[in-house]
């Protein structure tokens, strides 16, 4: 079997660069290892960025988006005595949309297969072969059958745990880690979003976030420690737990029910360099993962998807400057988002280990923030997303 573009991984990632490729006239294929219910139940991120919001529209899935997705022109966030409401339509013009990634996802398995695009779930043992010469090769099983594409170029779309990152050789990579002390427990719920607009809760007991998925679906989230399990929390803990956690109006307002989804993820800071190695291209989350406070995770892998689509785009009409740019031009987003995620996490969670002097610099930054148009400013154009 021949591609020009073999693709590993069908998340949002994976699936999206393939739409876009073959909306250009590629040929591109997507190898998944996973079902495609296991992939569409995974409950993930809730906030889209204008920029993953334009991508979608221009490639011809934007239509359920702009029925169900919420525009959202600000956050609030309460923490260490304060309350601050960051206007993002006032202090930067733009706005974010709440849309679930399932449904993002679930949008470009839809249009992939009305346009009768390869997506082949099933995929066993993917392995990369000749990514440093000009001439590469996936291997993989399916159906029960071993299979082999050549290709010109591999994207590595397969998320952190995936085979691609770790194909570049260790000693030419550059890896940038720190793991939080604590995870986040998950739930969906059947109930009335809190707010209108999310709502970020630091608190000496831990941080909260009341999200959402729709008018009748909310997404909460607790800061956790990481030898907690999900069946450590029951539904009445994590109610009365979030409760704690919010000042009192708020935790009145609290529609409670029972969850139909519970889970625990860790959180770290990631960054693989460089995202490519000879014609192997690495997106999202399989060289960088962010801390989730700053909503950055799914639309880090937009842009990635964008600069490279647009880059293999080129490369085939005769310019292979984009293509030999594509690393360091999505590296330096990357950095700015990991950023911003990290310094969210750091002002909004709590840190018992690290003493009083922290918690001092915690309940100050936000003391600053609440005061401060140009700190709120900074705050908005990182969380609506820097440009591309
Ligand atoms: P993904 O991990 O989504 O997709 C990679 C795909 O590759 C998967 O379908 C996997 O099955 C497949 N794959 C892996 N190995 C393979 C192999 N060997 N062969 C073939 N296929 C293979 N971001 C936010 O912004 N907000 C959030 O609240 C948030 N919550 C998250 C919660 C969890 C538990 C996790 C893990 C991530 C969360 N994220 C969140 C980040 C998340 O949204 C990612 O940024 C997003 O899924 C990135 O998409 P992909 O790069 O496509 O990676
Ligand atoms: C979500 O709704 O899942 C969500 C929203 C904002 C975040 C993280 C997760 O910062």
């Amino acid at each position: 079997m021949r591609n020009q573009i073999c693709i590993i991984g069908g998340g949002p990632s994976g699936l999206l660069l393939c739409l876009l490729l073959r909306r250009a006239g590629l040929d591109a294929i997507v190898l998944e290892q996973r079902s495609r219910d296991y992939v569409l139940a995974r409950i993930r991120a809730g906030v889209l960025e204008q920029g993953l919001v334009d991508i979608l529209r221009a490639a011809g899935v934007g239509k359920r988006l702009e029925a169900e997705g919420f525009t959202h022109d600000g956050t609030l966030i309460v923490a260490h005595g304060q309350r601050v409401h960051i206007d993002f339509k006032a202090l930067t013009g733009k706005s974010v949309t709440i849309y679930g990634q399932t449904e993002v996802t679930r949008d470009l398995y839809d249009e992939l297969d009305r346009i009768g695009a390869p997506v082949l779930h099933g995929a066993e043992g993917v392995t990369i072969h000749g990514a440093a010469t000009d001439a590469p090769h996936v291997t993989f099983r399916h159906d029960g059958q071993d299979r082999r594409i050549d290709c010109d170029y591999v994207a590595g779309c397969d998320g952190f745990h995936g085979p691609s990152r770790r194909t570049i050789p260790e000693k030419l990579r550059r890896q940038f880690e720190h793991v939080y002390p604590f995870g986040w427990l998950g739930i969906l719920s059947e109930t009335p979003p809190l707010q209108h607009e999310l709502v970020y809760a630091g608190h000496d007991r831990g941080f909260a976030l009341c999200s959402m998925r729709n008018a009748g679906l909310s997404r909460h989230y607790l800061q956790v420690p990481l030898t907690d399990e999900v069946g450590d929390w029951s539904d009445a803990a994590f109610w009365a737990e979030l409760r704690r956690r919010l000042p009192a109006d708020l935790a009145d307002q609290l529609v409670t029910g029972p969850s139909i989804e519970k889970s625990i993820a860790p959180l770290r800071s990631f960054i693989s360099e460089p995202m490519r190695w000879g014609r192997l291209f690495l997106a999202g989350d399989a060289a960088h993962i962010v801390p989730p406070t700053g909503a950055k995770g799914l639309n880090l892998a937009a842009s990635d998807v964008w600069y490279l689509s647009q880059a293999l785009i080129a490369r085939y009409a005769g310019d292979a400057e984009p293509l030999e740019a594509y690393s360091a031009r999505a590296l330096s987003r990357v950095w700015k988002a990991s950023r911003f995620s990290w310094s969210m996490t750091r002002m909004l969670h709590s840190f018992p280990a690290e003493g009083a002097f922290l918690a001092r610099m915690q309940a100050t930054e936000v003391e600053y923030l609440a005061g401060s148009q140009a700190a709120q400013t900074a705050l908005a154009e990182n969380y609506v997303g820097l440009p591309y």
